[in-house]
């Protein structure tokens, strides 16, 4: 497909400020470091849950989210390391909270598909398909409401552009005039669909115009189209009151989450487009202009390694939230929610969630006992599972937890994340 990439891209007057250019590439680089370590790291049982990664999309992430001022708003998907990151989210915290740590972003309880950043105003990490974009409008109507010039960035995939969702928000953020870009990130397939099998129409920016909402197009493989495109919309959006609907076509080099056996694509597809790496690429263009040495790019690459070991060895150092917190910071108001009650080895009865910490201070002692003896009682189902010599629970670096919660081949995922 012709994008307006491809006419420019030996353009070097394109090319941001030599400084800019080498934040840019180091922060995709930071990120796509940061995705394999997390990869490794969920092979390793450190992290639990889901985890999707954004390789290959480094450029639509940078290029997007510099385009933004600190006042505005970005909202992404359960893909969001990267979106965080770009954000200026520490890798500590966002390591932690992959961890499931209480220094993590969402104190160790959102886990890989929920980070967050309130302060750098990125509202998440968002685990339902087309659920953020009714989220951002409402962000986007807030600052309408309030006076402000924020803008709000919202960012899903082509499978989400299919929701009602989309249809929906889109009309009302056109009617309403909302400052709020909506950016496709068209990275081919939603899990094992491709776009050519879940839209009838590919184009996926043309998508908007029956609501009033005009789009446009980058090569989200470069991230030096990426972001003047961006940057485009979110000025039309600011100065226009108009929303955008912006499409980035980019690719994932990776599968949909680690549980993805990938048999709806073939090695070879994937190969083309590892060809168009967005960091080798503009690595190669900043040297051809002069703004990166020769072998500058390593020295980078040890810069960034070295800040993802330091954001490992955080989120080992972290604690995990303790136990009697469990039932804080959910909205249970009071007695107006009936039932919300929890049972556990610690007492004969049931207990309500509110009452957690009290119960914890009470039954404390008898209640690390417990643990202590549960703990050991997996340990011995784990051996008798996998025969007298294994030590597989033991192995692992959880090896205190149920077996199926350390499983480190990915089997414990369902499809449906
Ligand atoms: C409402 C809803 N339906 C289905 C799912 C399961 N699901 C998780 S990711 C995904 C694919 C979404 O693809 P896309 O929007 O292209 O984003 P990508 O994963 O490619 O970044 C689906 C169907 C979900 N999380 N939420
Ligand atoms: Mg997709």
């Amino acid at each position: 497909m012709a994008t307006r990439a491809e006419s420019k891209k030996k353009d070097r007057e394109d090319l941001p400020e030599r400084d800019d250019a080498r934040a840019w590439l180091r922060q995709m680089m930071l990120i796509r470091r940061f995705e394999e370590r997390a990869g490794q790291m969920y092979a390793k049982a450190k992290v639990g849950g889901f985890l999707h990664l954004a390789i290959g999309e480094e450029a639509t992430i940078v290029g997007a989210v510099r385009a933004l001022r600190d006042e505005d708003y970005l909202i992404s998907t359960y893909r969001s390391h990267g979106h965080a990151l770009a954000r200026g989210t520490s890798p500590d915290n966002v390591m932690a909270e992959l961890f499931g740590k209480v220094d993590g972003t969402s104190g160790g309880r959102g886990g890989s598909m929920h980070i967050f950043d309130v302060g750098r105003r990125f509202m998440g990490g968002y685990g339902i398909v087309g659920g953020n974009l009714p989220l951002a409008a409402g962000m986007a109507l807030s600052s309408d409401y309030q006076g402000t010039d924020d803008v709000t960035l919202c960012v899903f995939g082509d499978g989400a552009s299919n929701q009602g969702t989309f249809g929906e928000t889109l009309n009302l953020a056109a009617l309403w005039k909302l400052p709020v870009v909506f950016m496709v990130t068209n990275n081919q397939f939603g899990m094992g669909t491709s776009l050519e099998r879940h839209s009838a129409v590919t184009d996926l920016h043309r998508r908007g115009e029956g609501f009033g909402v005009p789009g446009m197009t980058c090569d989200g493989m470069d991230v030096v189209d990426t972001h003047p495109v961006i940057g485009e919309a979110v000025a039309r959006a600011r100065d226009e009151r108009q929303p955008i609907l912006v499409e980035a076509i980019t690719y994932r080099f990776r599968g949909h989450s680690m549980a993805d056996p990938e048999e709806y694509r073939t090695k070879e597809q994937v190969e083309e487009w590892r060809k168009k790496d967005p960091i080798e690429a503009f690595a190669q263009r900043l040297e051809e202009a002069g703004h990166l040495e020769e072998g500058e790019q390593d020295k980078l690459d040890e810069e960034v390694v070295a800040q993802i070991d330091e954001a490992v060895q955080f989120a080992d150092e972290s604690d995990f939230p303790p136990p009697e917190s469990l039932y804080d910071d959910i909205y249970v108001l009071g007695g107006q929610v009936k039932g919300w009650y929890s049972v556990d080895e610690r007492s004969a009865g049931v207990h309500k969630g509110e009452d957690e910490r009290e119960m914890a201070g009470e039954l404390g002692a008898r209640s690390q006992l417990h643990a202590e003896t549960a703990r050991e009682l997996d340990k011995k189902d784990t051996k008798a599972d996998d025969g007298e010599d294994s030590d597989t629970a033991e192995n692992t670096d959880r090896g205190d937890l149920p077996k199926e919660s350390a499983d480190s081949d990915g089997a414990n995922q369902s499809p449906g994340g």
